[in-house]
């Protein structure tokens, strides 16, 4: 009688062309970067109780309000070059473009996760929080009382009541990091559970994010000396390319915008078109730091570019770039929820 047919099957090589094993064998195949990186770093303390209530956050809007959900990533992260941390890097990322954002998409009927560079710009309190438009300067003191300047009221009006509005309507989840370290987990955490809403999740990754980082394997427990050799001489790893794994197996059928930030014009297209055949996700929003406020440009994997710049005339009406970015955004994310009702209706 035959062997009972096994029904499966190893991919050991037929005899006759196996590997000839004299030469050694090929090295086993090793983790992912970002699988090493989880491995050996520690998640933040804090990550289950932020776990938690993002899924309150994500089943309430899947279940009562049915509005897609923004994942807002905003400002700079620290890079600590001491567990007791006395220094570290820092970029200069205010978290503007993020803050702005996060408005835009609420009122384009987006719930939003503003996952935020702790102190950095906040949607609606940005408005009176930077140091240029302290909130002091918005009032008056009157007969002994503080009153808010009649000059700015109407405005300030306008701004209160979005704020209540996203707060009355839940639709405003506000979570904290600081270092690169507890970024990374977070964000992890928070794609795989927006999976509960598929195509209707969308990351908006405006948070720059140092590219480099002290592994905790080598941080030193103490504040550094200063060294015999009158010098610092700091050795960072690259933050693994999370991007690719976040469209591949974080957050498959979310819609992924990323950004990208160069100082250089003439190689900024070309650095969006790189980053999209990287990772395969779906838009780019590239940059320039020096003219970030007035102009973007919009990639697709198909190689469309569309230029979005405010005229002499939005400027001087203080039109906001971010007010014209969302809804092209949204457009686009439309575009992804139809396709991929298509593909399941094939
Ligand atoms: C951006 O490009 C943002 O638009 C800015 C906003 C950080 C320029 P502000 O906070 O500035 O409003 O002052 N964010 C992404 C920057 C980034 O690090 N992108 C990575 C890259 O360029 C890809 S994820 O390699």
């Amino acid at each position: 009688m035959p062997p009972p047919q096994k029904n499966y099957h190893t991919a050991a090589p037929e005899p006759e062309t196996a590997i000839d094993r004299s030469h050694g064998d090929f090295p086993v195949a090793g983790d992912s970067d970002e699988e090493v990186y989880f491995k050996t770093h520690k998640a933040p303390s804090y990550l289950a109780e932020i776990e938690e209530q993002t899924k309150q956050f994500v089943e309430y809007h899947a279940e009562t309000t049915g509005k897609r959900i923004a994942l807002v990533t905003s400002g700079g992260t620290t890079v600590p070059l001491e567990n007791n941390t006395v220094r570290f890097i820092d970029n200069f990322s205010a978290g503007t473009r993020g803050a702005t954002s996060a408005e835009y998409f609420l009122e384009n009927g987006y719930a939003v996760i503003f996952l935020h560079r702790e102190f950095s710009l906040l949607p609606y309190s940005r408005h009176y929080s930077h140091t240029t438009n302290c909130f002091l300067d918005y009032m008056i003191e009157k007969d002994n009382k503080v009153e808010i300047n009649p000059e700015f009221a109407d405005e300030m009006l306008v701004v209160l009541r979005k704020y209540q509005q996203a707060q009355k309507s839940n639709s405003l989840f506000l979570v904290p990091f600081t270092t690169v370290n507890q970024y990374l987990y977070t964000l992890k955490s928070m794609s795989t559970i927006l999976q509960r809403i598929h195509t209707k999740a969308l990351f908006y990754l405006a948070a720059a994010v140092s590219d480099f980082f002290l592994p905790s394997s080598r941080m030193p427990q103490h504040k550094i000396q200063a060294q015999p050799s009158g010098k610092l001489v700091v050795d960072l790893e690259q933050v693994p390319k999370f991007l690719r794994r976040l469209v591949d197996s974080w957050a498959p059928q979310a819609m992924i915008v990323s950004f990208k930030l160069e100082t250089d014009n003439s190689i900024l297209i070309k650095k969006a078109k790189d980053a999209l055949s990287r990772y395969q996700h779906q838009l780019v929003i590239g940059n320039l730091l020096q003219s970030r406020k007035n102009e973007v440009v919009i990639v697709t994997p198909n190689g469309e570019q569309e230029w979005i710049r405010l005229t002499e005339e939005d400027k001087s009406k203080k039109v906001e770039i971010e007010s014209l970015i969302i809804p092209a955004v949204k457009h686009k994310h439309e575009e992804w929820m139809k396709s991929w009702q298509q593909k399941s209706t094939a």
